[in-house]
């Protein structure tokens, strides 16, 4: 049995706080892999100190959600299976350009922007032993900052990486229902999860305000979630 240590989801989302454990267990689920969600509220339990990680049937682990993505397509049934080589490579290239700035858009307003940082503090406290709340979250506020900084995330000014990203996912989707046409690939998995995780940022920053005023990114959130059987609540 696949077992997936993540971030377990924040109040009233079905998805976890972790955009990268989103993706695996939506391929998960897109490809009907049998599989137990474990809620990993601490990713100093990770070997590499970070979620998603994942515990084989071998009992063997893997982190890292693409590591674990590309062991899921070798081992089939694989979602990426048919689909053209060109069409793979341009997904490949989408997620290489915008997954980062999409997440570091999100983490900066939950862990720097000092509103949005109001709201999550309670989730991050909500992770952590009695003992340790009135301390600890200053201290993982602290070391999300500098990830950001070395992420390219400094300032608000940043959030334009985010927004351009959000367009360039709407242009890549068109008019089609997925990102590699009729049926959702890795691509999605990967995207999917980024979209989701901005769309419910606690508050207006400009990705968030571009992605929400995007019809058509908004349909496609809407249409991913219903594949991967989400129930998913309204964000407007
Ligand atoms: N490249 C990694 C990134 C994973 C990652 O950054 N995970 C975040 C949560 S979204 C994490 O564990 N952060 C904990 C920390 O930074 O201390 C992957 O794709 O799995």
């Amino acid at each position: 049995m696949i077992r997936l240590h993540q971030f377990p989801p924040p109040e009233g989302l079905p998805v976890s706080a972790s955009p990268y454990c989103t993706k695996v267990e939506l391929y998960l689920r897109l490809t009907a892999r049998e599989h137990e969600v474990v809620s990993a509220p601490d990713p100093r339990k990770s070997p590499s100190k970070t979620v998603p990680w994942v515990t084989w049937s071998d009992g063997g682990v893997t982190t890292d959600s693409s590591a674990i993505l590309e062991r899921l397509e070798r081992e089939g049934p694989a979602l990426d299976d048919g689909l053209p080589e060109a069409a793979r490579a341009r997904g490949e290239q989408l997620v290489a350009r915008v997954e980062s700035p999409i997440y570091f858009s999100t983490l900066f307003s939950a862990f720097v922007d000092q509103e949005g940082w109001m709201t999550h503090r309670e989730y991050v406290k909500a992770g952590l032993p009695w003992l340790l709340r009135p301390i600890v979250p200053a201290f993982i506020r602290r070391s999300q900052v500098i990830k950001c900084a070395a992420n390219g995330f400094t300032s608000a000014a940043d959030y334009a990486k985010g927004v351009t990203a959000v367009e360039e996912v709407s242009a890549a989707l068109g008019d089609a229902p997925f990102l590699s046409g009729d049926a959702p690939r890795v691509v999605d998995c990967c995207v999917w999860a980024q979209l989701v995780g901005l769309v419910y940022t606690h508050h207006a920053t400009p990705p968030r305000e571009a992605l929400r005023g995007d019809a058509r990114l908004a349909d496609y959130i809407t249409r991913v979630a219903a594949r991967g059987g989400y129930p998913l609540p309204s964000w407007s």
